[in-house]
Formats: C-alpha cells, sequence, structure tokens
C-alpha cells in the first residue's frame, strides 16, 4: 500500500510541469553558480616559456607578490605557441598569457598592469596610484618595446639564437639590432635612469624596472666578450641591473636558471667553434 502511494507521488510530481519546470530551473541555477565559483576560486595561470624575456617578467612578478598561479609551460623553439590549443588561448600565438578565470589576457605589459589592479596584496611601487607617475611608467614600457627588446631581440635572435637551433637568420637584422641596442642603452643611462636609482626617478622599482632588466637578460647568450663589450660602458645600467636582480631575489636567479643553463651550452659550442677556426686558419 505505501509503495503504491510512493509510486503515484513520483509519477504525479514528475508529470506536473509547473512542478518539474522549477526544478529544472532551480539545476541550471546552482549548475551556473558552481561553475562560475569554480572558475573564480581556481589559481591564475600563467603560459610561459622561462627562454622568453616578457615570460620571465610576468613569473618573477607573480612570485616576489606572493600570487598564487600554475606555470604552465609553452616550448616556443618546439613551436608549441602554434596548437590548436594555445591559440584558442592566444590567437597571436605568443607568450605569456594568462587566465583568470573566465578572463584572458596577453602582452606582458598589459598583464603586468592587470596584476597589479586584481591583486589586492601588490606594493603600490610597483604601480603607483599617482597619475604622473602611472603614466611616466606606461611611457618607458612603450619606448621599451619599439627600442630597447626591438635592438636585443634582433641581434641576440639574428646572431646566436636562431644558428643554434638551426633556423634561418638575417646578419644585417643582427647589425641593426645592435646598432638599435646600443642608442637604446644610451638613452636608458643618460635619460630613463638619470633622476633615481629605479627608471623615471623611482627609489623603488616599477613593473616597468622587472620587464627591461627581463629583456637586457638576454644578452646573456652573447659571448662574455661581446656581452661586456655591449653593457660595460653603461655604468648606470649595470648598477640598475644589479638593484633590480637584489629587489626581486631569490626569484630572479631562480626564474632565469634555464637562461643560464642554455648559455653555458652555447658559449661552450662557440668557444670550440672558434678552436676549430683557429687550428683551420693554421692549417
Ligand atoms: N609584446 C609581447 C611579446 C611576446 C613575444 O614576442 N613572445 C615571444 C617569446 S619572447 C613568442 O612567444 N614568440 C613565439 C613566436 O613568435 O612564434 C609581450 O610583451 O608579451
Amino acid at each position: 500500500m505505501r509503495s503504491r502511494d510512493s509510486a503515484v507521488k513520483f509519477i504525479s510530481f514528475w508529470v506536473d510541469p509547473i512542478k518539474a519546470l522549477f526544478h529544472f530551473i532551480k539545476a541550471c541555477f546552482f549548475f551556473f553558480f558552481f561553475s562560475e565559483l569554480k572558475s573564480n576560486i581556481m589559481a591564475l595561470k600563467v603560459y610561459a616559456d622561462r627562454m622568453s624575456q616578457p615570460s620571465r617578467a610576468v613569473l618573477i612578478f607573480c612570485k616576489i607578490n606572493g600570487i598564487d598561479f600554475e606555470e604552465i609551460r609553452v616550448d616556443v623553439l618546439k613551436n608549441q605557441q602554434f596548437s590548436s590549443e594555445f591559440k584558442a588561448i592566444n590567437p597571436m600565438s605568443k607568450v605569456p598569457v594568462i587566465v583568470d578565470g573566465r578572463f584572458k589576457l596577453f602582452e606582458s605589459h598589459a598583464i603586468l598592469i592587470y596584476i597589479c589592479c586584481a591583486f589586492p596584496g601588490v606594493a603600490s611601487h610597483w604601480y603607483p596610484s599617482d597619475l604622473f607617475k602611472r603614466s611616466k611608467i606606461h611611457s618607458v614600457l612603450d619606448w621599451h618595446h619599439s627600442n630597447l627588446r626591438s635592438g636585443t631581440v634582433g641581434l641576440v635572435f639574428n646572431s646566436i639564437l636562431a644558428p643554434a637551433n638551426g633556423l634561418p637568420s638575417n646578419p644585417q637584422a643582427a647589425k641593426e639590432g645592435e646598432k638599435l641596442l646600443v642608442k637604446s642603452l644610451s638613452k636608458l643611462e643618460n635619460f630613463w635612469l638619470k633622476d633615481g636609482r629605479f627608471l623615471v626617478g623611482s627609489s623603488q622599482p616599477s613593473i616597468a624596472d622587472i620587464s627591461l632588466v627581463c629583456e637586457i637578460m638576454q644578452l646573456e647568450f652573447l659571448s662574455e666578450k661581446d656581452h661586456d663589450r655591449i653593457l660595460s660602458p653603461y655604468k648606470k645600467v649595470v648598477q640598475w641591473m644589479e638593484d633590480t636582480k637584489r629587489a626581486t631575489a631569490p626569484h630572479f636567479d631562480e626564474v632565469h636558471g634555464v637562461l643560464f643553463k642554455a648559455q653555458k651550452k652555447i658559449r661552450e659550442r662557440m668557444a670550440k667553434e672558434s678552436v676549430k677556426n683557429e687550428v683551420k686558419s693554421k692549417l
């Protein structure tokens, strides 16, 4: 008798269209509520390759500010940036990229600014709220992309990274890169660093210092002789790099570990080649 009653109850519950609709809406609401909650509480994802200077800047910045994040490696030399999964995150096929919940963002400078604004624990000197100071930081970051970065990439890629990885290189582009790099180092020495220990007259580092120093670190791929020939005339630049490294220790060296390892291999190979060429010239 009791089981017949419950069967009737069960059938009448499900055949009552209004009740059924109500339960369906309730189920949808819980489904969307929990999926939204899940995407909001998941840690920030940083898609990066530690061989890439803007990737390193974002990684160091997250670490120094104690941000909870997951690093996802995208090996640029293995062309992983062109996979369809990665293109769905960044159609430009470049690293770094972040995914924060449902929000995706590429371009390292935009990412650094987003992190400063979205994570309350970030100290204000990284991206001061003062409009004039903030605008000066934007100014040096924009300058960086078409000057310092352009010069460094042109030189290092065409003289070292392309030949070391069996890719086509352009010696003329390497020469032009070096010219632009030297001009940019001179502007750093005589203009951007003229008023303070850090960029744009600051006494503490900002996101611009991390970004630009990570770029110059790419010169570690050059031979020691070329590295010192290019960098050592710029005493303020050298000191500022040391100050920025110290301000971001121990994360700076840890994130650059991959670069130091690759540098060792490349320099050893260069030394062997120069011995070979010397022997050949004597024969
Ligand atoms: N302006 C971009 C530069 C990004 C960029 O050029 N990333 C390089 C690595 S340093 C990359 O992903 N290259 C892959 C490719 O060009 O295929 C930023 O600051 O994020």
